[in-house]
Parts: structure tokens; C-alpha cells; sequence
């Protein structure tokens, strides 16, 4: 078995450090170009270079510091390799034989070079020209009876000019089908924002990180998605802010950090807290946490007040800025501390603990990510965190706010700009001025949606603006099955993925620039491009390396293509956009008049913020006023539902540190002290004795649902690991053959991925 378990579960080792540098070394040397990639890393994430395509966390408004992390050097060398998977592989190879592949092995057949249409007869990808393409792509889709037959998937990695040019097009075409990443993502941090504060988004700066006096991390990995995020946490525990975390797991980044951006600190080989305070609730219990801490600030208020001490609730702010706080303090005085110990799997003591470094910070930053997205009452946990924010007035001023951290680096943008299935009628009214003619209204397919409509016939058509969408998704072997039935797919990419490979009855690849490559126009002028992180700054990315092929197109110009074909140049001049994206960039702020003076603004050195009313503590909500949720906990979670049967645990999908999202960049996860594998589940050793296992034992993982439908990961190994009881973790993409479509986030509409309950039987065991 070539798998080695070393330190698993113990944090002796800081994260980042030499670890971190050799591992960058090796990225930048395995790209095959060390100089250019070294070259390229010094422009990431600088005012004249690129934004990097890894994450998306902020970058400082101010000074110059050279930004990048270990998992940056990953997403820019996959893009900078010298690998190339050109016409002559796919004459090579048939999709049934490529189909057999793994992820990482069609990944790393390097960077796709020219526009490929699937021949059915012989079952191969072949060359075939741009105009050709886009020809008859513009024919299919002008063939369906209804365009809303068709579904338009964004990654978030896309460009602001791309997503907003493909947004224009595919609402004059006729749908507002737009599937997107972020509904399997951080769609349940927009929905509840959104209603609790009047906007989608987070409510700080980065610099607020260095004026918060206690910063609580929940339900993120930063180590691994947002490395960066890391530095700012280990300054704020050496300026003595009290950084708190509640995770599930003991993640190694979330403990010390070994900055390899400090010479001394690397050569002393020492290394910094990057949290002070470390919870363990059991999956989906955050929600009963935060309830209990508003337990504890209401009692804690009421004695304040009895004595004649300053009250702990920050009265003055609820009066003038909230509404709704009555229905919540009944909702909160009829929770059970029962209930909140035993969801949360959190103590009484625990949580006062956490509520006395909360009551006792004058700015409190609240951070998310997956841990809390991606269970179905995810949108109730995340109101709960903002009800307890709001009881201290934690919102809206310097050092305080709601941040959740996004995914894909541009993912916050796209929505921005209208990749949306359910528009706000001020954009749909907008996007109307400006092209003079009517838009759909209709609401549109969201993915799970999508899903639906490709299971049951409706749909026919794919498009793929970047992303592995049958991987992504959940069930994803049924969904791959329905691909495979569509008339047309077409997936825009820069390396070949599982998802290019469910051919329909035609199918295209459509190869595109990455952003750290230059993307001139036909007069040779190099254009950028724009992107917003989760701090709402907008900045401006250029790239610098010289493309992967002569051949290749930049995604606007992709999208242009597809859109002239398809509607011809009478309301919109695509190639006249595609030539220009400054023009682009003046359309976008003639729909959305936050962008101001774009073209102009984009081009300071860290670009602009767009205006975010909230952390003005200006409320976008129907009642002009911030709004309380009294929510009920859920009725039980999985974890708890799993205690009321034999041998059932909750199961979380959650990412290795040698992946991004369904591209495997490697088959190790340092941090937790996993080499060589990614079949593996991680479990508690009492859990593993209790289902008469040892650790190392391969079983079957098979999902607990009362549909027909039987989902089973084979020949899975356990791994002995500190997590609570009841709760196991494992690898998406691989393990999202057990996340039921049917389950997903109420009001959000996100797969469930990280409350699935399973069980287990010995590997090549029988029927179920
Ligand atoms: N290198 C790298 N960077 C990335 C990505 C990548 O794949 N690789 N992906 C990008 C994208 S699209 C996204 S959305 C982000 C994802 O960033 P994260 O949200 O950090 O991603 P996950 O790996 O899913 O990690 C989930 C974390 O939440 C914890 N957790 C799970 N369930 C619970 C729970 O119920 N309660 C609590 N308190 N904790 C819980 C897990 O133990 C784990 O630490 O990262 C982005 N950045
Ligand atoms: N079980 C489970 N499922 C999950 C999750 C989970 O935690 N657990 N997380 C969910 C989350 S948070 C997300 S965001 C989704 C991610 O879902 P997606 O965004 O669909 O997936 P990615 O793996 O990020 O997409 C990778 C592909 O994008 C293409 N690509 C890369 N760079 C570019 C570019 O610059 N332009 C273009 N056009 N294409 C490019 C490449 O072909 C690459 O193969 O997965 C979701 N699914
Ligand atoms: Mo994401």
C-alpha cells in the first residue's frame, strides 16, 4: 500500500515553513519553467501584475509586501506548466479510454492548445478552427426549441469583463439559467446576509484585521484555502488579539504558522500561534454554539442591568439599527441548554468561554467558510451568527464585521456582475436600458436545478464558463450519466477535466488564457482584466507569461464568439467589446453605477472598493434596518439523527492541502499527516473499534437515505484521527458519489456535503 500515516492528528510541526517552501520549490521546478515561475510568483498579487487565481482572500490596500503562499505557487505553476495536451494526445487517446483516467492524470496532460470538437464515429477529440466552433455552437443553440433548455454554468474564476459579457449574452439569447459554482459554495452566506444586513457580502476590510480585538474562525481550513488569511491571523496573537477558532477538526494551520515570508523566523525555525482559543464541535453544531453565547450575553445583560452596571448589550445600537431582537430573545430563552450541549458537542463551561473573550473584545471580527455553507440549516446558522454580532453592535465600525471568506477568486465578482438565476429586478431593469430590448425575467436554474433539468430530459444544453461541473456536483456519477444524454456540451478550460469527457451529441473544447498569460488584442495591446475578493475591493489583473498556444483565445474573446454567432452583432458589437475590455468595463458601470469610474479606478495601484453599505451600518432590507432571525435549532442534526441508529456516522467532504477544488495537484495532506493517498477516511478510534475495524482496514462508504438510489465510495481506508465520535471526514471530489442531490441547504439549495450520513461495511462486501 503506498501510504504512509505519519504525525496524524498531532501539530508538533508548524504549518507553512520549510514544509511549505520545499513543497513551493518542488511546484516551481515540476512546472517545468523554475525561472519563469519564480518570475511570475513576484508578480502575484501586485498592483502591475495578476490577481492570483488561488483564493480569495484581500490584498493590502497599502506598502508592497510581496504576497504569496504556498498554495498560490500551486494555482500559478498548474497554470505555467510546460505540459501540453494538444491535438496529437487526443488523436492518441479515445474519450472511453481517457474516461477511465484519474483527475490528476488528465490534469497533468499540461494546458489544452487549440479548440477541439468530439467526433462520435471514431469517439476522439479533433482540432477543429475557432470559426467552425463557434458556428456551430451558435447553430445548436439556436435549434433548441426554448432557450431555456439550456444551462450556463460560471466557475468563479472567471473575469468581472468575462462574467459580465456572458451574462449579457446568455440573457439576450433568452434564459437566466446560470448554475454557479457559488451555489455549492458560499450561496448560504448571500442568502442570509442579504436579509439579516441588506447586502450578500462581508462587512470588512483586511485592515480591520489589524484593529480586531478578538477574530472568530469558523468552519475554515485558512491553512490550506486561504494561506495568506494565516499571516494576518499570527499578527493579530502577537498584538495579544484573542483569535478563536471552532472546527471540528484540529487543523495544523490553525494552531502555529512559520511565515516563510520572515527570514529570522525561518532560520530560528520558529513559528506563531495563529489562534489562541480552539473548539471541537461535532458537525453542523455551530449554530447551537452561537446560541448558547447569546444565552449567556442575555443573562449576562440582565444581571448588568439589576446591579446598575453598563449593560453588556449594546442597547443603543439594536434601537437605532435592528429590527426584531423581541421574537429572537423569546427564541433564545426557549433553547435548552440540553439541546445547545448536545448539537454543539460543546460544554456549558466551552461555550462561556468563548462568550467571555467575545464580551470582553471591543472589535469582533466573525469569519466562515465551508464548515458553516454547506449543512442544510447553513442559512440559519449564519443568521445566528450575525444575531450575536448585532447584540454587541459588532458590525459596521473600524475593527468589527461579518466576513465570509470566498472560495474561487473571483466568485464574489460574478455575482456582482450578474451571474445570478435570480437577479435583482434593478439589474434585469438596468441591463434592459442599456441593450434597449426586453430581458427574461423568469427565475432561473440554480445547479441543483440544473441538475434536475439534465436528470429529467429538459435540459439539452451545457456551457461551461470554466469549473468540472459532474465532478462538483453531488451524486455525480448520476449526473455524468445525464451529460452524457445532452444534445450539446461545451466546457471553456484550460486543462482537460472528467467533465469534457461526458460527450453529448456534439461537444466542444474551447481552450482559454489563463490569467497569469498575456491577453493582447488584435492590435497587439495587452488587456487586463477585473476581479473583487471577499473584501469587495475591485483591482485590476494583468498577466505576464507569454500564452500556453498561438492558438489560444482569451475567455472574452471566447464568449464574444459564441455570443455573435449565436445573435448576430445587432444589439450588442461583441467584437468590438472583445477588442476593448476598457468597454466592457463602461457598460458594467453603466448597469451597476457602484463601479463608478471603473476604467479609471481600476487602474490605481490596488484598484477601489466597491460601496458596501452595511459596513457604513446602512441597511439595504426591505425595513431599513437590520434584521434579528428567530430561528429554531434544528429539530436534530445528522450527527444527532446518526445516534438513533447502529453504527451511523455524519460525514464531512472537505479539501486535502494538495487540491483545488476537483483539481488534484498532488496526493498528499501534510498538515494532517497524510502522504500518498486520498481514498481514506479519517475517524475516531472508538468509532473504528466500535464498527469492528482496525485502522488501515479498507470498507465500503454508503450514504443512509430512503431514496432508491445507492451510493457506496469502495474500498475506502480508515484512518485513526482525532474527531469527534459520530463525525468522520473524508475527500470531495471523490467521496461526492455519496452526496445525495436531495439533500441540500434550506433557502440555499447547497449540496449538504458536509453532513452526510453513512455507514460502513468490510470492502467487497455484498449487497446493501
Ligand atoms: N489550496 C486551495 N485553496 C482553495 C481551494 C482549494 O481547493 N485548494 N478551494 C477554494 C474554494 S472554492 C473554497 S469555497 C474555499 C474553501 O475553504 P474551506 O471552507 O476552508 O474548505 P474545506 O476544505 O471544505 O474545509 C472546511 C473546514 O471546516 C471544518 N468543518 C467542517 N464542518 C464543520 C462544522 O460543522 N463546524 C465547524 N466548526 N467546522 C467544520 C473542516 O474541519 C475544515 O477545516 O477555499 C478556496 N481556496
Ligand atoms: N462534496 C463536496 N463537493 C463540493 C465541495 C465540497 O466541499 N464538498 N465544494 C464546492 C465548492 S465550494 C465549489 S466552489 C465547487 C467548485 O466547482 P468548480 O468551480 O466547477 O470546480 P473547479 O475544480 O474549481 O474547476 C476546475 C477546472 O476549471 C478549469 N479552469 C481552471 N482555471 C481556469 C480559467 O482560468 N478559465 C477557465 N475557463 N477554466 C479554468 C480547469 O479546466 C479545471 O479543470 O465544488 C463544490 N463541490
Ligand atoms: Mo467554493
Amino acid at each position: 500500500m503506498a501510504k504512509k500515516q505519519d504525525n496524524i492528528g498531532k501539530s508538533s510541526n508548524a504549518a507553512g515553513g520549510w514544509g511549505a517552501l520545499k513543497s513551493v520549490g518542488r511546484q516551481l521546478m515540476g512546472s517545468g519553467q523554475p525561472v519563469t515561475g519564480a518570475r511570475t510568483m513576484l508578480k502575484a498579487n501586485q498592483p502591475d501584475g495578476f490577481d492570483c487565481p488561488g483564493c480569495a482572500w484581500g490584498d493590502p490596500e497599502h506598502g508592497s509586501s510581496f504576497e504569496f503562499c504556498e498554495n498560490g505557487v500551486k494555482a500559478v505553476a498548474w497554470e505555467a506548466t510546460r505540459a501540453r495536451a494538444a491535438p496529437d494526445f487526443f488523436a492518441e487517446h479515445s474519450v472511453s479510454d481517457l474516461s477511465t483516467w484519474s483527475d490528476y492524470d488528465l490534469e497533468h496532460q499540461g494546458r489544452l492548445t487549440h479548440p477541439l470538437r468530439y467526433n462520435v464515429q471514431i469517439d476522439h477529440y479533433e482540432a477543429v478552427t475557432w470559426d467552425v466552433a463557434f458556428a456551430e455552437i451558435g447553430a445548436a443553440l439556436n435549434a433548441l426549441p426554448d432557450p431555456n433548455m439550456a444551462e450556463f454554468y460560471t466557475s468563479g474564476r472567471a473575469s468581472n469583463e468575462a462574467a459580465f459579457l456572458y451574462q449579457t449574452f446568455v440573457r439576450l439569447y433568452g434564459t437566466n439559467n446560470f448554475p454557479d459554482c457559488s451555489n455549492m459554495c458560499h450561496e448560504a452566506s448571500g442568502v442570509a446576509l442579504t436579509d439579516a444586513i441588506g447586502i450578500g457580502k462581508g462587512t470588512v476590510r483586511l485592515e480591520d484585521f489589524e484593529l480586531a480585538d478578538a477574530i472568530f474562525v469558523v468552519g475554515q481550513n485558512p491553512g490550506t484555502n486561504h494561506p495568506r488569511m494565516l499571516a494576518d491571523l499570527r499578527a493579530a496573537t502577537e498584538r495579544g488579539a484573542r483569535v478563536v477558532v471552532f472546527n471540528t477538526l484540529k487543523e495544523k494551520g490553525l494552531s502555529r504558522f512559520a511565515d516563510p515570508q520572515n527570514k529570522l523566523e525561518m532560520v530560528r525555525g520558529g513559528s506563531e500561534a495563529t489562534s489562541t482559543d480552539y473548539f471541537r464541535p461535532r458537525l453542523g453544531g455551530d449554530m447551537a454554539i452561537f446560541r448558547g453565547m447569546s444565552k449567556l450575553i442575555f443573562a449576562a445583560d440582565d444581571a448588568a442591568l439589576a446591579s446598575g452596571r453598563s449593560p453588556v448589550i449594546d442597547h443603543d445600537f439594536i434601537a437605532e439599527h435592528c429590527q426584531g431582537i423581541e421574537a429572537y430573545r423569546d427564541i433564545v430563552e426557549a433553547t435548552s441548554w440540553d439541546a445547545i450541549e448536545e448539537q454543539s458537542g460543546l460544554s456549558r463551561a466551552e461555550i462561556q468561554a468563548a462568550t467571555d473573550i467575545f464580551l470582553a473584545a471591543e472589535n469582533v471580527i466573525t469569519t466562515w467558510a465551508m464548515g458553516i455553507t454547506q449543512h442544510r440549516h447553513s442559512v440559519d446558522m449564519i443568521r445566528e451568527i450575525a444575531n450575536v454580532m448585532f447584540l454587541r453592535g459588532q458590525i459596521g465600525r473600524a475593527g468589527r464585521g461579518l466576513c465570509p471568506v470566498r472560495g474561487h477568486s473571483n466568485v464574489q465578482g460574478d455575482r456582482t456582475v450578474g451571474i445570478n438565476e435570480k437577479a435583482p429586478k434593478a439589474l434585469l431593469d438596468a441591463m434592459e436600458a442599456e441593450l434597449g430590448v426586453p430581458l427574461p425575467r423568469d427565475k432561473g436554474h440554480n445547479v441543483l436545478e440544473a441538475i434536475g433539468a439534465m436528470l429529467s430530459g429538459d435540459a439539452k444544453a451545457f456551457i461551461g464558463l470554466g469549473g468540472n461541473f459532474a465532478r462538483a456536483t453531488p451524486d455525480s456519477p448520476l449526473i455524468a450519466d445525464a451529460m452524457k444524454r445532452l444534445d450539446l456540451t461545451v466546457n471553456i478550460a484550460t486543462k482537460l477535466n472528467h467533465g469534457h469527457l461526458l460527450t453529448g451529441k456534439q461537444s466542444y473544447i474551447l481552450p482559454c488564457l489563463g490569467r497569469t498569460e498575456i491577453d493582447r488584442n488584435a492590435k497587439g495591446v495587452a488587456q487586463i482584466v477585473t476581479v473583487e475578493d471577499s473584501m469587495s475591493m475591485v483591482h485590476g489583473s494583468g498577466g505576464i507569461n507569454l500564452p500556453a498556444s498561438k492558438t489560444l483565445k482569451s475567455e472574452v474573446q471566447i464568449i464574444a464568439g459564441i455570443a455573435e454567432a449565436t445573435l448576430g452583432n445587432g444589439v450588442v458589437n461583441w467584437p468590438d467589446l472583445a477588442e476593448d475590455y476598457d468597454e466592457i468595463r463602461d457598460m458594467i458601470a453603466r448597469v451597476l453605477p457602484i463601479f463608478g469610474d471603473f476604467n479609471t479606478d481600476v487602474r490605481q495601484p490596488r484598484g477601489f472598493r466597491l460601496r458596501n453599505g452595511a459596513s457604513y451600518r446602512e441597511w439595504n432590507t426591505p425595513s431599513g434596518r437590520a434584521n434579528f432571525s428567530a430561528a429554531d435549532l434544528p429539530e436534530a442534526t445528522e450527527w444527532q439523527l446518526a445516534q438513533g441508529r447502529e453504527q451511523s456516522f455524519v460525514l464531512q467532504t472537505f479539501r486535502s492541502h494538495d487540491q483545488y477544488n476537483t483539481t488534484i495537484y498532488g496526493m498528499d495532506d501534510r498538515y494532517r499527516g497524510v502522504y500518498g493517498a486520498r481514498d481514506i477516511v479519517f475517524m475516531h478510534p472508538d468509532d473504528i473499534a466500535a464498527i469492528g475495524a482496525v485502522p488501515g482496514d479498507r470498507m465500503d462508504v454508503i450514504t443512509e437515505t430512503d431514496d432508491v438510489i445507492e451510493r457506496i465510495a469502495r474500498d475506502f481506508c480508515l484512518v485513526s484521527y482525532d474527531i469527534p465520535k459520530g463525525c468522520v471526514a473524508g475527500y470531495y471530489p471523490e467521496l461526492n458519489v455519496l452526496v445525495p442531490h436531495s439533500s441540500f441547504g434550506d433557502k440555499s439549495f447547497t449540496p449538504a456535503s458536509k453532513s452526510i450520513p453513512v455507514r460502513f461495511r468490510p470492502s467487497g462486501g455484498g449487497g446493501v
